[in-house]
């Protein structure tokens, strides 16, 4: 049958999104599931933002403290932060709306490790979860929960909250079943044992989430796409970047350093990685697997050509073509891709153990190779830190990806000092740009400062950043790190003062 709810206690449960919205109170700690716009609950947020504006109209407060696995979508966090129904926000976050408010010091943000959000909660540290919204593509008859295209946080949010609402999408495909791997080993110190993952495709839990059906308050049903957010195709400086990073990796075989198949990769989401996966696929590798956090449509291709064996992932992020074709051929999928929850897709363990490739997008590194991977001019949130330390701290290679320049130029990504860290140089191994690749392995300050400006710095800072290098040489209190106090940050001030990091620019 078309049934998607097969557990009889659970159909009598099903209400309007605004009636289970009713259910939500002023100042609730409230989690929902989602994970880079997929697997997000589609209607109850905007059911609960109308019922927040009726508040706020009446002269009364309402705000929640909201909990996610990633980002969400402009039906999740957009629809809540435009009315600030919001008082706090966690983890990634990459919603316009929202944005805007935490800039304006509107919406206080806690910009978390992906990894830690699950266990921080099992810690106590956020408090007690008061309500949790998961959207799910079924219910079993035993009150089980097919997860939908994200898992994130969802086993821990049922397992902690007081109460539950679970949206039902129809638009989520119902064969998506069996693709999950739900982990129930996890424990808390001191009873930790070893999670038994060696290979990225190993299946070490339950296909489904489970949940006690006495705290389910509500069912509702919904018919919705996920975000689907359409990609451009490459760009001249993605493409530049993605060729750079594969002839090192074609180095690194060659030379013996890295099997054939090169380890897992994890790749962040957008431009540079896509263009990477797609150098992967033209450059004859084969046979690699993904130990990641997000699918987007770059992977699915390699899926289908063979470049890839399989992939691991908590999250999706397709454009609508991508998703259809994936729907199309889930049988195909369902065998070569596990979805996991967040806290095994990032976990720090697995990472070190798989030994991944982690490639990631920043906003800036200095001369050290210290990375900032989200706050513009030291103060402006873009996104958040996301799962990219959890990988970075503990993967094979730390690879970082960036436009040697942003803003029509006016901006170097290589610069003195970083002005917010979020990647120390202790945890960054590759820098690439479109002007090169720097390889800070086994080097020191001063050779990494001489290779990122030759390699990675764009030919218009170039001579500015070796100037200001060669003085710190000389005048610096120490000659371990060389740095000039004073104009470490002087770029980015000139850039807010004048609109450019190029004196008289
Ligand atoms: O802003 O849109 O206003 O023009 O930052 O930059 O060049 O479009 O690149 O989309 O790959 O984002 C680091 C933000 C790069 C991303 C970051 C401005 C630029 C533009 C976006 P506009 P691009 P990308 C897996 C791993 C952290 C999380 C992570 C990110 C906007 O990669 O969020 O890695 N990473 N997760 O103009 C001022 C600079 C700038 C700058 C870029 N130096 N100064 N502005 N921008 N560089 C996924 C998950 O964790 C779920």
């Amino acid at each position: 049958s078309s049934e998607r709810i097969l557990d009889s206690r659970l159909r009598e449960r099903v209400v309007s999104a605004a009636e289970a919205a009713d259910l939500i109170q002023p100042g609730e700690t409230v989690a929902m599931s989602g994970f880079t716009g997929s697997g997000y609950p589609k209607q109850v947020p905007l059911a609960l933002a109308e019922r927040i504006d009726r508040y706020h109209q009446a002269g009364q407060p309402f705000q929640i403290r909201l909990l996610t696995g990633a980002s969400t979508a402009p039906e999740l966090d957009g629809v809540l932060a435009k009315v600030d129904g919001i008082a706090l926000r966690l983890p990634f976050q990459a919603d316009p709306d929202a944005r805007k408010r935490i800039n304006d010091g509107r919406l206080e943000y806690m910009d978390t490790h992906l990894s830690h959000v699950a266990q921080h909660t099992w810690f106590g540290f956020y408090g007690d979860i008061d309500t949790a919204v998961i959207e799910v593509s079924s219910i079993r008859a035993d009150g089980s929960l097919v997860p939908a295209t994200s898992v994130g946080n969802n086993k821990t949010w049922l397992d902690l909250a007081r109460k539950v609402i679970i949206e039902v999408n129809e638009w989520q495909p119902r064969d998506v079943e069996g693709m999950h791997d739900v982990y129930y080993g996890t424990a808390l110190p001191p009873h930790r044992k070893p999670i038994p993952l060696v290979n990225p495709n190993d299946r070490i839990g339950e296909t489904a989430l489970r949940c006690d059906p006495d705290k389910i308050v509500a069912v509702v049903r919904t018919d919705a796409a996920d975000r689907n957010s359409p990609f451009n195709p490459p760009d001249a400086a993605s493409e530049q970047i993605a060729a750079y990073l594969i002839e090192f990796l074609q180095r690194e075989v060659s030379r013996g350093r890295l099997p054939a198949q090169l380890l897992p990769l994890q790749s962040g989401v957008g431009n540079i990685p896509n263009a990477v996966l797609a150098g992967l696929a033209a450059s004859g590798f084969r046979d690699l697997t993904a130990y990641t956090e997000v699918i987007q449509d770059g992977m699915l291709d390699l899926l289908r050509d063979g470049t890839l064996k399989h992939a691991s992932c908590t999250g999706f992020a397709l454009s609508p073509e991508a998703n259809e074709e994936f729907k199309r051929n889930l049988d195909f999928y369902r065998s070569r891709i596990v979805m996991r929850t967040q806290e095994i897709s990032n976990h720090p363990e697995i990472i070190r153990r798989l030994g991944c490739i982690c490639m990631n997008g920043m906003i800036e590194a200095d001369l050290y190779g210290n990375v900032n991977s989200t706050h513009v001019m030291g103060s402006r949130i873009q996104n958040g830190i996301g799962g990219s330390g959890d990988f970075a701290r503990n993967g094979y290679l730390s690879i970082f990806l960036s436009p040697s320049t942003a803003k029509q130029g006016s901006i170097s990504a290589l610069v003195p000092m970083v002005s917010h860290v979020d990647h120390t140089e202790h945890d960054v191994s590759i820098i690439v740009t479109e002007q090169g690749l720097a390889d800070l392995r086994g080097l020191s300050p001063k050779q990494r400062a001489r290779l990122l400006i030759e390699r990675c710095t764009h030919p218009d800072y170039r001579d500015l950043l070796a100037d200001y290098y060669d003085r710190a040489l000389h005048h610096s209190y120490g000659r371990h790190t060389p740095h000039l106090l004073a104009e470490a940050l002087s770029w980015h001030q000139r850039w807010l003062d004048t609109g450019s990091m190029q004196p008289g620019g």
